[in-house]
């Protein structure tokens, strides 16, 4: 399999324009230079004659093989996505981006029940992922932490580490031998997958915003596992602070590619217009390796509740134009990670509960239910630029034209070895919402010249002089570049610009060419080498020039929304065009033929600029008709209706509290390896007990006295945890509980609640029974590094019997290690988690009460799907209860648990549903928590669609 990658590799690389000398998009071809490019490690010794590549980078960039690379990489967590058809797709829409590389974390808990123990089978098989990422020819930077943050359950390491002796990420011995256990399976699997050895991987990202309590020999640690387990390319880590508190630069544990991480809108998305003051350039940290924007924001979590469409708006289009170009001219970073590119779904218990809910949609350019959204266009039409136009893997500082109007803020760098200019335009206040006609006065590499330049509203552009566009000279335009292509001996280039503005390109000829507007109006002039255009944009302009001594150019000038119908795609016959599908995934050329795997959402146009004469979609012909522009023009069908069933037929069975006689565990340590120590012995904590996810039971038995008053309880959840209690099998109520405690108690009563105790609930002399539901929202992140957040307890914390001074003898039972494929962290310690109510068949189900008690009741539908065939269609449930009660739900699809919802207390009403995890029947189980009666059960739910696609076959 991988020979055969290998080969195509080489072959592709030899049919590459580069290759053949002359300058094509994509592939940057490095010209030798002065500085000349520093040898990353040495390419290993063990793999085959042929199928090396190698790594290298100085200042500027990365290099493979010696040709420059700008990696374009957005972020994706496969955690988030249980379904491996569903990475393909997402990995397919993020390379259809213009992305060429994606970051991935890996979530050492997620792959480990317990200690010693690792699965990398199924919606784990973090080998076929990589695999996946290297067919759809996306780089891959590798970031194992082994702490990663990301808002997920303990950032990522596995609880049973609570119960670690020793600092986690730190040198200390207890940690040390838990995490080369988890490196020593994980960093194998990476290592094959190297560019070094034919894959994609192109680095490697140590730790994470590992910047307060640091130790430098872990770091040091980190990197020489690395090496010895076979990571030769080079290492990068991600500073969380601009820079700033430890950023691994030099000195002992410094890593070759230090990174920074930067937020500059932050996490508040309730007021989505605000910006900060902050600038987002990323620091250069290295004199001798390229600036690295390692996690550059591009969505944020809904830290206030505002929900992810709001988040989508603080970090939409205009911020993506004004910071990201920004970024790219003042700081001259050529590896970027932009977090995220899709966020997916904390499903299950992955999420860390003080940051997020179930949905990590993070207002990315693709939604959680994988839809495309306009920051998708906007990252398509900066990815095409910054992947086709290849001066600008390497670039220095330049002096930047000076604007007429002062209220033009303009920044320059250059190309040292082609002389290429990008100039970036826009307001000296980023946050300005002015509208400024101006002119650069701009010594370009072509001559000295008056370029007429517009910053309307929250803006920035990135104009380019000087530059070689296939077999066109380029030289000055003030629309931007989307991308270009040669198809039959043909320029084709795509240039764009805000809706009604006006737009000037001058390209140079050494005699007047002939110029045909096909399209639209412009105005052709030609005076002294300089072919001139003037137009303004609007809808999309085609021109056609040819003579002039050059190959002829199809100029097509559009607009924002105009250009982002475009579709660049790779094939063994170079890139080729496509137009007007709502996404393109594939294409390839047969013969006259080309193949394209395309999708639609309505009914219209597809062209397509390919070397070929016909056109195939989804396995069937359309019939097409050339155009003036040299282009395949036809016409495809929209999608078929879908049609969701009802949500009817619910069953229900009842979980009395404590129910269940097996699995409980006698609670009676004394110690625990956590700092924070408990109020009162035993320690209750429900990881020292094995119990890592989900709800745990706790029953404490003691001899009454009859004069006991009150029941004083501390528990810790998590934020928006509860914790219900019963006496006797009296429900006495139930309380929030605590986030944190404190290592010298600051904070000593986390999760107080105070129950009465009934009048005669209680005879002296008779055993009594106090029984506890606890939730475990999931575990706090390490992001300090000194175990104060990351070993917080979850569970009991103190328990007190007020009026009594009898012994409590405590049990604890919770969840099992692992839940089959669904894996550690799908089933808490519900009794009827246990006893696998949540999977599909099954009996001892009834007809549901008029109304829950409050407690834990289960509910179960099925629901069968006739979805149309050869569509992608994203389901979703939805939540219609509009009473704020405060019950929750654990959702349960085919046993998966895909979610919780919480009542009033998160704004999440939609849980999407992974395509790979439902099938043509369904079991539909929740698993209600209600902290009062529930009158009428859960409430109205429904199926709902999120997205409904023709796929054009192939997936
Ligand atoms: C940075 C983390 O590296 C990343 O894992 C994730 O948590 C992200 O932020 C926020 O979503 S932490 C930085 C904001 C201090």
């Amino acid at each position: 399999m991988r020979a055969v990658g290998v080969v195509l590799v080489l072959l592709a690389s030899l049919l590459s324009p580069a290759a053949a000398g002359a300058t094509g998009p994509v592939t940057a071809k490095a010209t030798a230079t002065a500085t000349g490019p520093v040898t990353g490690p040495a390419t290993s010794p063990a793999t085959p004659e042929g199928a090396r590549h190698e790594v290298t980078y100085d200042r500027y960039s990365l290099s493979v093989d010696g040709e420059r690379v700008l990696l374009w990489s957005g972020e994706f967590h496969y955690f988030r996505l249980p379904s491996q058809e569903l990475w393909r797709d997402v990995l397919e829409k993020i390379r259809a981006a213009g992305f060429n590389g994606v970051s991935l974390y890996f979530h050492w808990g997620y792959h480990s029940p317990a200690p010693g123990s690792y699965d990398f089978t199924g919606v784990r098989d973090v080998d076929l992922l990589l695999r996946t990422a290297d067919e759809l020819g996306l780089y891959v930077v590798a970031r194992p932490g082994p702490y990663i943050n990301a808002e997920t359950s303990g950032g990522g390491f596995p609880a049973w580490l609570k119960t670690v002796a020793g600092r986690a990420r730190s040198s200390d011995p207890g940690y040390t031998a838990a995490y080369r256990d988890w490196l020593d399976h994980l960093n194998p699997i990476i290592a094959r997958h190297q560019v070094t050895r034919g894959g994609s991987v192109i680095a490697y990202n140590v730790e994470n915003e590992y910047a307060v309590n640091v130790d430098a020999a872990y770091m040091e640690q980190l990197q020489q596992q690395a090496r010895a387990d076979g990571i030769d390319v080079p290492i990068a880590h991600n500073n969380c602070c601009n820079g700033d508190l430890a950023n691994w630069s030099s000195g002992r544990g410094a890593v070759q590619i230090p990174g920074v991480d930067d937020y500059p809108v932050g996490f508040d998305c309730r007021a989505p217009d605000t910006w900060g003051q902050s600038e987002g350039v990323t620091r250069r940290l290295r004199d001798d390796g390229p600036v690295y924007a390692a996690e550059y924001q591009a969505g944020a979590i809904d830290l206030h509740d505002a929900g992810y469409g709001a988040c989508r708006e603080l970090t939409g289009p205009d911020f993506m134009k004004v910071f990201y170009k920004s970024n790219a001219i003042g700081s001259g970073a050529t590896m970027f990670g932009y977090y995220m590119a899709y966020g997916g779904t904390s499903w299950g218990w992955l999420p860390q509960p003080n940051d997020v809910y179930t949905s990590y949609d993070y207002g990315a350019a693709i939604t959680e239910s994988r839809q495309l959204t306009a920051k998708y266009d906007e990252f398509k039409r900066q990815g095409y630029f910054a992947t086709t136009v290849a001066p600008l893997t390497k670039t220095d500082p330049a002096p930047a034209p000076v604007p007429a109007d002062p209220a033009v803020f303009a920044q320059a760098r250059s190309n040292p070895d082609t002389g290429t200019q990008f100039v970036l335009v826009r307001h000296p206040d980023r946050r300005s919402t002015a509208d400024v006609a101006t002119e650069l006065d701009w010594s370009t590499p072509d001559g000295r010249y008056r370029v007429p330049v517009r910053v309307n509203g929250r803006d920035a552009k990135v104009l380019v002089a000087g530059y070689d566009l296939g077999g066109q000279r380029l030289v000055w335009s003030s629309s931007e570049i989307l991308t270009h292509v040669g198809v039959s001996g043909r320029d084709v280039a795509v240039l764009y610009g805000r809706d009604g503005e006006r737009g000037s390109t001058v390209l140079r000829y050494s005699s007047a060419p002939t110029v045909r507007v096909l399209d639209g109006a412009v105005r052709a002039s030609y005076a002294d080498g300089d072919l001139r255009l003037d137009y303004t944009h609007s809808g999309l302009a085609r021109v056609l020039v040819s003579g002039g001594g050059r190959p002829p150019l199809v100029l097509l000038l559009g607009t924002d929304e105009t250009a982002a119908r475009f579709w660049r795609l790779d094939t063994d016959q170079g890139p080729v065009l496509v137009r007007g599908t709502a996404l393109a995934r594939s294409a390839a050329v047969v013969g006259d033929r080309l193949v394209l795997r395309a999708d639609t959402d309505r009914a219209g146009e597809v062209e397509v600029f390919a070397p070929v004469r016909r056109l195939g979609v989804g396995g069937r012909t359309v019939h097409v008709r050339r155009t003036p522009s040299g282009s395949l023009l036809g016409a495809l069908p929209g999608p078929e209706p879908v049609r969701l069933p009802g949500l009817t037929d619910w069953r229900h069975r009842a979980e009395p509290p404590g129910a269940g006689e097996t699995g409980w565990v006698t609670a009676d340590r004394t110690t625990t390896a956590s700092p924070i120590k408990p109020k009162a012995l035993p320690v209750l904590y429900s990881d020292e007990y094995g119990f890592h996810q989900g709800s745990v039971w706790y029953r404490g038995r003691f001899t009454a006295t009859g004069a006991e008053r009150t029941i004083s309880l501390n528990a810790i959840t998590g934020r928006r945890g509860v914790y219900l209690v019963w006496l006797d099998g009296r429900y006495l109520g139930s309380a929030a509980g605590g986030t944190e405690s404190d290592a010298e108690p600051v904070n000593p009563d986390p999760g107080r609640g105070d129950f009465a105790v009934p009048e005669g609930l209680l005879v002296a002399g008779r055993r009594a029974t106090l029984t506890v539901l606890v939730e475990n929202m999931g575990h706090n992140d390490d992001w300090t590094a000194d175990d104060t957040r990351f070993k917080q307890p979850r569970g009991l914390f103190g328990a007190v019997v007020r009026g009594s001074t009898a012994p409590i003898s405590w049990q604890v039972r919770g969840s099992r290690p692992n839940d089959g494929e669904r894996g550690p962290m799908n089933a808490g310690g519900l009794h009827g988690e246990r006893a696998g109510w949540h999977l599909p068949g099954g009996t001892g189900w009834g007809r549901p009460p008029s109304a829950a008690p409050p407690g834990v009741s289960w509910y179960r539908t099925a629901f069968r799907l006739d979805l149309p065939r050869g569509h992608d269609v994203s389901l979703g449930l939805r939540f219609d209860d509009t009473t704020q009660r405060s019950h929750r739900v654990l959702i349960f699809v085919n046993g998966w648990n895909v979610g919780q919802y919480l009542g009033g207390a998160s704004p999440q009403r939609d849980f999407v549903l992974p395509a790979g995890v439902l099938a043509e029947h369904n079991a539909l189980t929740f698993a209600v928590i209600a902290t009062e009666r529930l009158p009428g059960g859960p409430g109205p739910v429904r199926l709902v669609t999120l997205g409904n696609h023709r796929t054009g076959g192939g997936r």
